[in-house]
């Protein structure tokens, strides 16, 4: 199984529109593994194929306490169930460290194949409602901090640049041998 990069906030490949899954193959079931180990990694929720640049219609989604119960979506439709909104403090992989308040349905019906092909029909409320919601817009190129105020877009730029560099930093320090101490 392979780690894979996620790419960041504002760049523009997060905004591909993603293409159906035709046959779910060996390869496919490579990148659904890959994609679980990576949404872990990066301790998230969810993760969207769009993400990990790979623009196929693939969602994994794990809410369960111990990491142990990886939902997978492929080719999914999402449909309102009510049409109030609520508010819900969201988060991306792709905007690290920007938290902001998205209104959304809370409840949805999703249709999807599972990774063994299977139908999945279900109406879904809460969490799993807004997570496959923040999903869905990653498969149409859409990210939740095109929600907020111009203000705050340019703030979550300046922001991800920031986390990135220090990142970076830390990841060049980490890969460094590690200096001989005065015993
Ligand atoms: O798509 C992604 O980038 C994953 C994202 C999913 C998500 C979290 C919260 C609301 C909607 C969608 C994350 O996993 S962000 C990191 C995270 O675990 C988290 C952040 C805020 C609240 C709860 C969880
Ligand atoms: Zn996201």
């Amino acid at each position: 199984m392979a780690l894979l990069p996620i790419l960041s906030y504002p760049d523009p490949r997060l905004r591909t529109i993603a293409k159906p899954v035709k046959e779910v193959t060996a390869e496919i079931k490579t990148l659904i593994k890959d994609m679980i180990e990576t949404m872990y990694d990066a301790q998230g929720i969810g993760l969207a194929a769009s993400q990990v640049d790979q623009h196929l219609q693939l969602i994994v989604i794990d809410l369960s306490e111990n990491k142990d119960s990886p939902r997978v979506f492929i080719n999914p439709k999402v449909t309102p169930l009510v049409e109030e909104k609520q508010p819900y403090e969201e988060g991306c992989l792709s905007v690290p460290e920007v938290y902001d308040s998205v209104e959304r349905p809370n409840k949805v019906r999703i249709e999807a194949l599972d990774e063994n092909g299977e139908k999945i029909d279900e109406e879904v409320e809460g969490l799993l409602a807004v997570c496959i919601q923040h999903e869905m817009d990653h498969l149409n190129g859409v990210i939740f901090v095109d929600y907020l105020s111009r203000l705050k877009q340019t703030r979550a730029r300046d922001k991800v640049r920031k986390v990135l560099k220090i990142r970076e930093k830390q990841e060049a320090a980490e890969a460094q041998p590690q200096a001989a101490t005065n015993v």
